[in-house]
């Protein structure tokens, strides 16, 4: 795969196991450590006595993420390096043609927030979709501020059959109102989420953030300040945070973002992630069709009879473009 540089990190020497006391096992001086904020160039890790460092890496070791087990030497007054990345469960990441920006490591689910106002985008959902299913996390939507469209069942309406035809219905979604019917929200999420390290993505103004605080309070107040004083009075979230609450609940806010791309994924994992169009296509009959303008097409057929999603087949298309553009240019 593609993305085994990013999951193996560490490939030139074996990880060090971590021991009970904090301490690591081969060096008294290292630190066995969770990264729990990303700033991009630093990160916060907690050691497992419970303290925040500041920690630096250099070379591979700055592509630390959110979420990852990290093996820290201290250099100062709460500051420190990172020595080693432990080999990850999975990563949530994107990737355009010259750079990757993790989301997290190491997770237990996906929620995706999308909402009316400000509009979410289709392609956006497919695109997480996409990257959740090719790092095997499980992914779940979560349609925000319904309260907006109080009286509205026709967009309602719009809404699921959209939501429909991107996920076929195997993503389980949930509408919900987190500023009008927080409790309702609360019931419904707690028993989803507690004993869970969960990812939170969306585009910016979706209610990320309002809804990590409902569940954990007092979880913007820390990152407030800063944020507001960026963005002239917006909550807007900068930078991806861990926040712990009650019964093991971790809940990572990540920034809104704007792009989703996808070059970390060959082909081949391009149609494991579209397996609907890669049955069907194996109907076809050249092997090597493209499912354009070639005669008996299965895939053509499908979208023409309604049994497979234009909204699918048109984002597959856009996804495989992008990457034989990308392997044109490099
Ligand atoms: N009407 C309505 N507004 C909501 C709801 N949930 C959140 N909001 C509002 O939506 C706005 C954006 O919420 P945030 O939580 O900051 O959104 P975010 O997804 O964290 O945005 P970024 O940090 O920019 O990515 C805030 O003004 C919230 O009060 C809801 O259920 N209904
Ligand atoms: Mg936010
Ligand atoms: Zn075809």
């Amino acid at each position: 795969m593609a993305d085994s540089s990013l999951n193996k990190v560490r490939d030139t020497h074996r990880a060090k196991p971590a021991s009970h006391h904090g301490k690591n096992a081969h060096s008294p001086d290292l630190l066995n450590a969770l990264v729990v904020a990303s700033y991009g160039r630093h990160f916060l890790a907690r050691d497992e006595a419970g303290t925040i460092w500041q920690v630096y890496g250099k070379g591979k070791r700055r592509e630390v993420a959110v979420g990852d087990e990290i093996v820290i030497l201290p250099s100062g007054d709460k500051q420190a390096w990172v020595e080693d990345i432990q080999t990850r469960k999975n990563l949530v990441y994107r990737s355009d043609a010259l750079k990757s920006k993790m989301f997290a490591a190491n997770l237990d689910g996906v929620l995706l927030m999308l909402a009316v106002s400000p509009p979410y985008s289709p392609e956006l959902l497919g695109r997480t979709l996409t990257a959740c299913k090719h790092a095997d996390v499980p992914l779940t939507i979560l349609f925000n501020k319904v309260d907006i469209l109080e009286g509205d069942p026709e967009t309602l309406g719009d809404v699921e059959q959209e939501l429909f035809e991107m996920t076929l219905g195997d993503v389980p979604t949930h509408y919900i109102s987190v500023t009008e019917k927080p409790e309702e929200t609360e019931s419904l999420l707690r028993p989803l989420l507690e004993g869970k390290r969960t990812l939170i993505l969306g585009q910016s103004g979706m209610g990320k953030s309002t809804l990590i605080n409902l569940l954990i309070p007092g979880a913007l107040a820390a990152t407030n300040e800063i944020s507001m004083a960026l963005n002239a009075g917006k909550h807007t979230t900068t930078h991806t945070q861990m926040h712990f609450g009650e019964q093991g609940l971790e809940l990572i806010d990540s920034p809104g973002f704007q792009a989703f791309g996808l070059h970390h994924l060959s082909e081949a994992d391009l149609l494991n992630a579209f397996s609907d169009l890669r049955d069907e296509g194996n109907k076809c009959r050249f092997a090597n069709c493209q499912h354009k303008r070639e005669p008996d097409c299965a895939v053509k057929n499908g979208l023409e009879d309604g049994t497979l999603s234009p909204a699918r087949y048109e984002l597959y298309q856009m996804l495989k473009a992008e990457l034989e553009e990308a392997r044109q240019n490099y």
